[in-house]
């Protein structure tokens, strides 16, 4: 009898996963009270669907991803969503970005975005994009090869081939493992989200601060004595695993602003994913995520089972900063009339995450990655041109901090910069600040559209300059994003970028993908803020018309203006060509 069943299912099989599927998928936003880290009280932010972090979005390579966005009519707060990394080709209207490309979501409002997942795979995620939403209102969003790679327990269409044929591996690329789980780290902060909006914009902002608790999976404890007090603290997130098997952690950096450095004890991980493109094999047993940044480790479940085993963070770069970011992995050897989940036991005392042997920064940026499938581009050639940022932090006349980029506020169009260009005749792109930057005169900007201009089939480098902010003398670390299209780090360095100078160093010797970069920080000085103290220089292959936002991923600094746009090729982005799309 299974002889004729399989063979027909297999076809089944077959069939379904050569055909590009339709994901209906509904994202309803309102604002909570909730408290994930047992705090003596808990604070009003903006959640997905109620829940936090918010449900996975999962979808297979090809897939037409379709969403509805419904603000609630309560929720008193404009909303946008950003889908990050993935690069919307040919749907920059579907990027999420509030005032570039739609207008932000009112309370009681409905956006659709639309778009398609080409020739992408791997871990990303998907965030509000306005105010300070993002430190909740943030779920993953994971691309699978083939359907034949969905994990069982989220939703595998293959159940009954499981049971008939046996569990099977997961694959991607020359990758292959037993199953795999979320790692999902979030700051979480003991202040109502629309006070620190205020905060942040007012006149009384003075620094950013540090956060108040690591969430892993939307949980932690602030303070541990409260697991024995208090019946309601849901206590620490657990990753369950089975002993032996081999798991995909994908872990994905949604923090707002922390820089955080994981271990897992008694274990060793394998780095095979960077920001969604694979790599060769890289072993560490800590991993430096900062915000936005995303990871997939292979994790070997070789430790004795029925234990449990500390999953824990380490605040980098401000080391005032908690460390109380703690999971619990549980290796459970599983009974076949028994519910999986089950409360992790933690004992009484809570260890201090091991040291970290490697704190320097340079050991964080792993020069020595090499993506699987190498890349035909000679990153030691010139550029067709380099544009350079400096952002500073500034003190305005009316008390409040922005961070001008070379000496520009950040424009705020209204109601959008995408429906001003559709409301133009015909838009062109600005071919003289294009030919002054590649000259060496001027730094690209567009005064009109108050936009970088770029051409499809560019080679542009940027250069992120890093200053001395105010106040502390520090040069931090910024975590740069780009919408819409990947980059390449190529080079970084200390002190002032000086293009004549410096315009040939290479320090990655074999660029990745990517679309999160850390701009170098640099020791602490005495110089005054404003003054140049690190570089990064990324390179962009440019492809994708569209108008993407670039910007740090440290959500102050954003909002405060460290932030830039990108109009790539105006004249070929659809959604400028038929203007009864609106
Ligand atoms: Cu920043």
């Amino acid at each position: 009898m299974y002889g004729v069943v399989i063979p027909l299912l297999l076809l089944v099989l077959i069939n379904t996963t050569a055909l590009a599927r339709v994901r209906e998928i509904e994202l309803n936003l309102s604002v909570k009270v909730v408290n994930p880290d047992c705090h003596t009280e808990g604070y009003e932010v903006m959640l997905v669907n109620g829940q936090h972090p918010a449900p996975p979005i999962q979808v297979t390579k090809g897939d037409e991803v379709r969403i509805t966005i419904n603000n609630d009519p309560d929720s008193d707060r404009e909303t946008s969503i950003h889908y990050h990394g993935i690069l919307q080709i040919g749907t920059t209207e579907a990027d999420g970005m509030p005032l570039v490309t739609q207008a932000p979501i009112p309370p009681g409002g409905t956006f659709h975005a639309n778009f398609k997942v080409i020739d992408q795979t791997g871990t990303y995620y998907y965030h509000a994009h306005s105010g300070t939403q993002d430190s909740s209102a943030h779920g993953p969003f994971i691309v699978y090869e083939t359907d034949e790679d969905w994990p069982c327990a989220t939703g595998n269409d293959n159940i009954l081939s499981t049971l008939l044929l046996g569990k099977k591996k997961l694959h991607e690329g020359p990758y292959a493992y037993d199953d795999e789980r979320v790692l999902f780290f979030s700051d979480w902060l003991h202040q109502d989200q629309q006070k620190r909006l205020e905060y942040l914009m007012g006149p009384n902002f003075a620094d950013i601060g540090v956060t108040d608790s690591f969430l892993i999976n939307g949980r932690t404890v602030y303070d541990p004595s409260t697991l024995q007090n208090d019946d309601s603290c849901e206590g620490y997130s657990a990753i369950d695993v089975e002993p032996g098997k081999l798991y995909r952690l994908r872990v994905i950096g949604a923090t707002t602003f922390s820089a955080m450095n994981f271990t897992i004890a008694q274990h060793r991980m394998t780095i095979i994913e960077v920001d969604g493109v694979l790599i060769q094999p890289y072993e560490t047993d800590s991993l430096l995520v900062v915000p936005g940044q995303r990871f997939s480790v292979l994790l070997r479940a070789d430790q004795p089972p029925e234990d449990s085993y500390y999953i824990s963070t380490e605040s980098v770069f401000t080391p005032d900063a908690t460390s109380n970011g703690v999971a619990i992995l549980q290796s459970i050897v599983p009974k076949m009339f028994e519910p999986h989940a089950r409360k992790a036991t933690v004992p009484a005392q809570i260890p201090a995450p091991p040291p970290n042997t490697s704190r320097q920064p340079e050991n964080y940026l792993f020069p020595e990655f090499r993506p699987v499938y190498p890349e035909r581009h000679n990153f030691n050639s010139p550029p067709d041109r380099t544009i350079e940022l400096v952002p500073v932090d500034t003190r305005m006349p009316d008390g409040t901090v922005r961070w001008l980029v070379n000496g520009r506020l950040a424009p705020e169009w209204s109601p959008s910069l995408i429906q001003l260009l559709q409301e133009m005749h015909q838009v062109r792109i600005n071919n003289t600040a294009i030919e002054m930057n590649a000259e060496g005169r001027g730094d690209g900007f567009d005064d009109g559209h108050q936009t970088y201009p770029l051409m499809v089939d560019e080679v542009v480098d940027f250069v992120i300059q890093g200053t001395v902010i105010l106040d502390d003398g520090l040069c931090p670390a910024h975590p740069w994003h780009t919408h819409g299209m990947v980059h390449y780090t190529i080079a970084h360095g200390v002190g002032a970028y000086v293009h004549a100078r410096d315009k040939d160093i290479r320090t990655y010797p074999t660029p990745t993908a990517k679309d999160i970069s850390l701009i170098y920080p640099a020791p602490p000085s005495t110089a005054a803020p404003g003054t140049p103290c690190s570089w990064t220089k990324f390179r962009v292959l440019v492809k994708n018309p569209g108008l993407w936002a670039t910007h740090c991923h440290i959500t102050a600094h954003m909002l405060q203006g460290m932030r830039a746009v990108m109009e790539v090729s105006p004249e070929q982005i659809p959604v400028l060509q038929n203007n009864d799309h609106f």
